[in-house]
């Protein structure tokens, strides 16, 4: 069974934390239909939804992926590196209970989920504002029984690794070499973004399709010329809370 984690948008996402983002009005009730509308999207795609309710005091809540690391063994419940957000993860964690294991990072680790790219038994993660280097080794003391290896990898001028480069085939990714180094991935096929779209590199493998903001259709041809299916989603106002299509969910089989 699969199954998609998702949580509501929350009426003060107006209060979000921003980084790399000038502070745009959003409009609440499109973000929550664009949030609806990708719901559905997963549900179409055979997911199960569990949608959890939204949580009115913590602005950034809709952004799961932040809040933890699923993998087939255990799931890693996350420290986020905002202090703002470190609330949003018990409602995760008891969320997943049913399903996993539960290992938690520890103080002074911070880790978002966001940082983190699993290919594989591959786990790449990015060393940003959010994410230091005492996760990275929490993280490899928790998932090396499990035959995966872990790697540092520097990201610069966005918000997470996965700003800067998301899996979206097999052996493919999606990358902003300004964002991040390809050499970091060598066995890796690579696809740019367009770039007049540095923001594009943020797509949600599902299956043998990626969901991709309908914001930046270059890109989008892009992968389509790689052969990948592409499903365009409008996900305008969560682009505006610094969020894409990763973010919105956690993935994994039940
Ligand atoms: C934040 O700055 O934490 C939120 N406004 C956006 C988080 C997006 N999450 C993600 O890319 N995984």
């Amino acid at each position: 069974m699969l199954i998609a984690i998702t949580r509501k948008v929350s009426n003060s996402i107006a209060h979000c934390e921003l980084t790399h983002l000038e502070r745009q009005p959003v409009d609440l009730e499109l973000a929550r239909r664009q949030h609806r509308q990708y719901e559905k999207t997963l549900e179409g795609l055979g997911f199960e939804l569990h949608s959890l309710p939204e949580e009115p005091r913590l602005p950034d809540a809709v952004f799961v992926e932040d809040a933890a690391i699923v993998l087939d063994e255990c799931a890693i419940i996350t420290r986020p590196g905002a202090g703002s957000r470190r609330l949003e993860v018990e409602s995760v964690a008891a969320a997943l209970r049913p399903y996993r294991d539960l290992v938690h990072i520890q103080p002074p680790g911070t880790l978002d989920g966001g940082d983190v790219l699993r290919v594989g038994s591959m786990i790449y993660v990015g060393l940003s504002r959010r994410s230091n280097s005492q996760a990275l080794e929490q993280l490899r003391a928790i998932v090396r029984a499990h035959g995966y290896e872990v790697t540092g990898i520097p990201v610069g001028g966005c918000l997470h690794l996965k700003s800067a480069v998301t899996q979206v085939a097999e052996k493919t990714l999606l990358l902003n070499p300004g964002w991040v180094a390809g050499k970091n991935f060598p066995a890796l096929k690579l696809v740019e973004v367009d770039p007049a779209e540095p923001a594009a590199a943020n797509a949600l493998m599902v299956g043998s399709a990626v969901i991709h903001p309908a914001a930046y259709p270059r890109t989008g041809e892009r992968l389509e010329k790689a052969g990948i299916r592409v499903l365009p989603l409008d996900v305008s106002e969560i682009a505006k809370a610094e969020g894409g299509v990763t973010c919105c969910s956690l993935l994994f089989r039940g």
